[in-house]
């Protein structure tokens, strides 16, 4: 460590506990393949793909070329009212890899920006239509949409929301939590009865109210919750039979972890609307972006007046940015060139017995699954809810491998080139971690 407690002050950390970090820095300096070198210069295996970004593993030559090319040809350009070849060719490709109908790709720099660009695209999608009262949102208990206005508001964390008060007009269905489906393997049996909720809420507020539905295919940050059996079914089929649209984010689901392409892919159910983010570059330089269907798109330029008029008044500086869609073009290769959905798909099952080996370790509560994601639930020390997850992630880094603690769960999501051996070391870390409580 080369910097000064004092040197730390200056930058205020996301989502970190900022005194507990600059009292005990944990810093990384370099990155390649699966593996983190820290300050010190000790290799820490990445167990949760940096924040559920890095499938391809880090330092991917193929992206850093076409970045470096990219900065030394075009470093910039314009988003708005100008363009340039690599947002058509990435947006391309984005149609191509999701849904068949989903057609239209608005990019953005950030999950959060996206979701704030998909709640936006659904109210005006009303309002162009003439239903401007259809403004509500539905979201759900334990959902994460990022930490925009928007995102918020339509979110289910308590903790990210109680701190700034309320935004857009939004209510919850239920979690998917169910105490039978407890220690399930990939999508637990129980369940899709949840989804009536929706029904409920529609009689509730009136679908003339309401805009859209928001969910993750599979809940990541709330601590890995595979959809019930049936479940995303039947709130495509609410949706459809009110006339709501139905978002999916799949910021973490997006772009192979699932084992597929997409969520909506692996699920088999089409969204009318999907937001990407995180895996699009593998984490390497910050993109985002929303995919519409063309009853969504043709409905705004169908309503924007003379063709000089801006049909959607919504975008951000660095939408489209040139280098991040260097980057995501080149990361979107690598990923269907080496065929690494392939590897996460025959490396799932393997992955989701060891993690299930855990069952019996000290604290744990919950384990779930799928494809290269897990969360593992903990029991509490006594009104404190959160700190037994940090302390066995750090007993883990310790060890030599990063995950994640968030709520009550330690979660895993190691990247998509892992082999059968890391697979086998990090969950013997975490099971290791637990073991040394007294
Ligand atoms: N939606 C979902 C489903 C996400 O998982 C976002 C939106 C927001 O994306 P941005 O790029 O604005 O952060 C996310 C992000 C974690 C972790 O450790 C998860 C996220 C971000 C950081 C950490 O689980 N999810
Ligand atoms: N605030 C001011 C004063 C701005 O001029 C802009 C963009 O021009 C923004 C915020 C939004 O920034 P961004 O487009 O990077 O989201």
């Amino acid at each position: 460590m080369t910097l000064s407690r004092e040197q730390l002050e200056a930058h205020w950390m996301p989502f970190t506990g900022n005194r507990q970090f600059k009292d005990h820095p944990r810093m990384m300096a370099s990155a390649k393949g699966a593996y983190y070198l820290d300050a010190d210069g000790r290799k820490i295996f990445d167990g949760l793909s940096g924040l559920w970004t890095c499938g391809l593993g880090h330092s991917r030559e193929e992206i850093t070329a076409a970045v470096s090319a990219q900065m030394s040809s075009l470093d910039y350009s314009p988003g708005f009212q100008y363009g340039h070849e690599l947002s058509f060719e990435l947006a391309n490709k984005v149609v191509e890899l999701t849904p068949s109908k989903l057609d239209h790709v608005f990019f953005t720099d950030s999950g959060s920006e996206t979701i704030d660009t998909a709640l936006k695209m659904a109210r005006g999608y009303w309002r162009s239509k003439g239903q401007p009262g259809k403004s509500k949102f539905i979201g759900r208990i334990k959902g994460y949409h990022g930490v925009n206005y928007g995102g918020v508001g339509v979110g289910g964390i308590g903790f990210n929301r109680k701190m700034f008060g309320q935004s857009v007009d939004a209510d919850h269905m239920c979690d998917t939590l169910l105490d039978e489906n407890k220690f399930s393997r990939g999508m637990p049996a129980v369940g899709a009865h949840l989804a009536d909720e929706l029904e409920q809420l529609v009689q509730l507020h009136d679908a003339s109210n309401i805009a859209a539905v928001i969910v993750e295919p599979l809940s990541g940050t709330a601590g890995v919750l595979p959809p019930p059996v049936g479940y995303l079914n039947r709130l495509r089929e609410i949706c459809d039979k009110h006339d709501l649209l139905l978002i999916f984010d799949e910021v973490i689901t997006g772009f192979g972890r699932m084992g597929a392409m997409t969520g909506a892919e692996e699920f088999a159910v089409t969204p009318d609307i999907m937001t990407l983010a995180k895996q699009i570059t593998n984490g390497s330089i910050p993109l985002g972006a929303v995919v519409v269907r063309s009853e969504l798109y043709d409905t705004f330029m169908d309503n924007g007046g003379p063709d000089y008029m801006v049909e959607f008044p919504h975008g951000y500086t660095y939408s489209a940015h040139p280098v991040a869609c260097a980057a995501g073009i080149a990361a979107l290769d690598v990923l269907v060139n080496d065929k690494l959905i392939d590897n996460v798909k025959s490396m799932s099952s393997k992955f989701e017995a060891a993690v299930h080996s855990l069952k019996g370790s000290p604290f744990v509560t919950d384990i779930r699954n799928y494809g290269l994601s897990a969360g593992i639930s903990l029991e509490h020390y006594p009104g404190e809810p959160l700190r037994r997850p940090f302390e066995v992630g750090l007993k883990c880094l310790e060890k030599g491998f990063y995950v994640r603690w968030g709520g009550d769960t330690i979660q895993l999501a190691p990247p998509f080139i892992v082999d059968e051996k890391q697979i086998d070391d990090l969950v013997n870390a975490v099971g290791e971690s637990l073991h040394e409580f007294n």
